[in-house]
């Protein structure tokens, strides 16, 4: 079984490689899914790392966005705005059908697991591929900024991640448990593979739920634990990942991203733009890797996944 840590769109893209190695180089896949982000808009429950890891294996992602669903339509974002709503949040109609039966489901007393796992089946992701939320507890990011916390969403997209950002809390977090089977997925995964997603927003929240570092820094002989740096360059590819190491204190780098994973992880993929690091990546105690990890289509996303899987079977 290998495991895979991914937040929104980065962490699909590679998940989508990864899937495409099962069930014949990989026989079960668990993608682990930060919510984080999740928040409630017009009464509906939105988790929107779920949807993009859903839509983007489902194959019905927007390749534009790469959140969303190709070709979605606004008729009703029309009409709330004709109704005098500010559509800050961009719900596409056939988008919103996944939050119509999300919000029934929870209402009627299912789990975000339970109801992550029938969405994937309706979307006809083989069984074999497991894509769960970290945990089915409420864990909510904010966002420290001059005006004050922010709930995530309020800060990404009403606010378009402009403001500097000087800390992250994950409310909910004392009283939250992860997922079990993310949890023994941590602890009994021959591989885990954390998705080029930012590791402060996507990845910091899985990690920040208790049990999960212990679970993963448990070092076993014949377990591999690999990062892909989301950091190119000292720039994101997608997101405010850049700037808010800059304001957390960090290296923006992927020598940056490294350090954040010290003990957890034993390879370190960076791209090949940034191939001058390796040494550095080593001194950390990480075996660094130097692969192209852009994932511009789905036969990039199969490439990392396959170079990652030479790296951990050599
Ligand atoms: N991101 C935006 O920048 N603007 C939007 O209006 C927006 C709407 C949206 C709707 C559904 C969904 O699943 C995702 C959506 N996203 C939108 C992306 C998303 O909010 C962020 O990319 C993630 O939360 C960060 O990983």
């Amino acid at each position: 079984m290998w495991a895979a840590l991914a937040g929104g769109v980065g962490g699909a893209k590679l998940a989508r490689g990864l899937m495409a190695l099962t069930p014949v180089n990989i026989a079960d896949l668990r993608i682990i899914v930060n919510t984080g982000d999740d928040f409630t808009l017009h009464g509906l429950h939105i988790s929107p790392d779920i949807d993009t890891v859903l839509y983007t294996l489902g194959g019905i992602a927007n390749p534009q966005t790469g959140w969303g669903i190709a070709g979605d339509t606004t008729k009703v974002l029309d009409q709330l705005t004709t109704l005098g709503e500010d559509p800050w949040f961009w719900l596409g109609d056939r988008d919103l059908a996944t939050h119509l039966l999300r919000t029934r489901a929870l209402s009627a007393g299912d789990g975000l697991a339970k109801v992550t796992a029938d969405l994937a089946r309706r979307l006809g992701i083989p069984a074999w591929v497991r894509i769960m939320p970290m945990s089915d507890d409420v864990v909510s990011t904010e966002i420290q900024t001059p005006d004050g916390w922010l709930p995530f969403q309020e800060y990404f997209v009403r606010r378009r991640h402009a403001d500097p950002v000087s800390d992250v809390r994950f409310a909910g977090l004392a009283r939250a448990r992860p997922l079990p089977a993310a949890l023994e997925a941590m602890r009994s995964a021959e591989v885990v593979v954390f998705c080029p997603s930012n590791p402060i927003v996507s990845i910091g929240p899985i990690l920040a739920l208790p049990g999960m570092r212990d679970a993963l820094a448990h070092r076993q002989a014949g377990r591999r634990r690999i990062a892909v740096s989301p950091i190119i360059q000292g720039q994101a590819l997608k997101g405010p990942a850049d700037r808010m190491l800059e304001g957390l204190g960090y290296e923006v780098s992927a020598l940056g991203v490294a350090r954040l994973y010290v003990g957890l992880v034993d390879d370190f993929v960076l791209d090949s733009a940034d191939a001058d690091l390796a040494p550095a990546v080593a001194q950390l105690g990480m075996r660094p890797h130097v692969l192209p990890t852009i994932m511009t289509d789905a036969a990039a996303s199969l490439a990392l996944a396959q170079a990652i899987a030479q790296v951990v079977q050599a």
